[in-house]
């Protein structure tokens, strides 16, 4: 299988070098086919010279220039070097400032060949670390971030997001390359993650220490980071919020519920009686229901023609049953406790009417056919 080393470089001279020698002479990478790609935005303390230099002995290593535009797009123009150019079917990334012991990039191939499709370094695991000199803020901002991460996008087995050092299947690069431009910087890390995850990437954890770097400065600014991570992780949340059938269902519950309010003060307001209000208003709402359930919140199992008449009635049938769980509920309330408290238990009546309804439509007429 033919691997690649993305390695991005701003103002790495000193270590990029002394990098590549570690990996090359990795054990563990002996008997594998290993390209190395240098990603550089034309760094100005000659990082490329060095480069240059260093490939004229070492043919599989190369470098890819280009103009300073943050991580997150130099990762993905080595990703599609590594993929299109140098064929690539498995990609290892990881800092050049040696923070990412080389030693263990070989361990992320054997979570690989033990079955995993993304091999993630983790320093929240027993065994791994971060540095103990780091001040108590980047400590700080590093633990939550990726706690925000872990318990907001509901991911809890996985403990690092943020950290960079990964191998993983190209597969996915092709997958999902086309979402990730908008981001950058650590949120890139996350996302490209996370969106693996999601398109089914298996994922296996394996730990490392951390080491603070000991040539050049971090390029990185710390102080945007939690709020970065707060903006990926709840915008996130929305979007599955919006694509849920739930929500949709509760949009749809809420117009029905305009509808016979209007229609029942109109009704009153022309001069008839209150419950032929509440009849032609209750039927309408029913109406609007039906047509959108039908066409958005379960598109997905949209009702044949032939069928939908049917269906309809059964719909019908369905609220006079919440309607009936609604009445219900105030009744036997008043019965226990007298009827001062009937607002209290027209409230849990009309939660048990919902759930009644959301699941007589998920489960019996928008019924899912395996
Ligand atoms: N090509 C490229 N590499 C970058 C850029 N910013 C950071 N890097 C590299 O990404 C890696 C991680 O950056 P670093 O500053 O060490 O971040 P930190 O470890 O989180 O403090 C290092 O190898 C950097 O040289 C950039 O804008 N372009
Ligand atoms: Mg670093």
């Amino acid at each position: 299988m033919k691997i690649a080393v993305i390695i991005p470089t701003y103002n790495e001279r000193e270590n990029i070098i002394l990098l590549l020698d570690k990996l090359i002479g990795q054990k563990g990478f002996k008997n594998r086919d290993i390209n190395y790609l240098v990603v550089d935005d034309n760094s100005p303390d000659g990082t490329q010279k060095a480069v240059k230099e260093y490939i004229l002995t070492h043919p599989n290593v190369f470098l890819l220039t280009g103009k300073k535009e943050g991580l997150g797009k130099a990762l993905l123009r080595g990703m599609k070097y590594t993929v299109e150019n140098l064929k690539a079917q498995l990609l290892i990334q990881m800092d050049a400032d040696l923070s990412h012991d080389p030693q263990v990039a070989p361990k992320l191939l054997e979570a690989i060949d033990a079955g995993a499709d993304f091999a993630v370094g983790s320093r929240y695991i027993p065994g791994g670390s971060i540095p103990q000199n780091w001040g108590w803020h980047r400590k700080m901002y590093s633990r939550i971030g990726n706690m925000i991460v872990r318990f907001g996008l509901g991911y809890p087995k996985i403990h690092d997001w943020t950290g960079g050092f990964r191998a993983y299947k190209s597969i996915y690069y092709h997958k999902i390359h086309n979402e990730l431009p908008q981001y950058n910087g650590y949120v890139f890390q996350i996302a490209f993650l996370h969106k693996s995850v999601a398109a089914g990437a298996k994922v296996k954890e394996v730990p490392f220490n951390f080491t603070d770097r000991k040539f050049g400065h971090s390029k990185i600014a710390p102080s945007e980071y939690i709020k970065n991570v707060l903006v990926y992780v709840i915008g996130n949340r929305i979007e599955a919020l919006k694509k849920s059938t739930f929500s949709k269902f509760a949009v749809v519950g809420t117009i029905g519920f305009a509808i016979n309010t209007v229609l029942l003060e109109i009704v009153v307001a022309l001069g008839f009686h209150p419950a032929i209000g509440s009849i032609i208003g209750a039927e309408c709402a029913i109406i609007s229901n039906f047509i959108w359930n039908n066409s958005w919140t379960f598109s997905d199992r949209k009702l044949k023609k032939e069928i939908r008449i049917y269906k309809f009635i059964q719909f019908n049938l369905t609220s006079i049953g919440a309607v009936i769980i609604q009445t219900a509920a105030i009744w036997l309330g008043s019965i226990f406790s007298g009827t001062q408290l009937y607002r209290y238990y027209y409230v849990i009546g009309v939660v048990l009417g919902l759930i009644w309804n959301y699941f007589m439509y998920s489960r019996v007429i928008w019924k899912k056919i395996a």
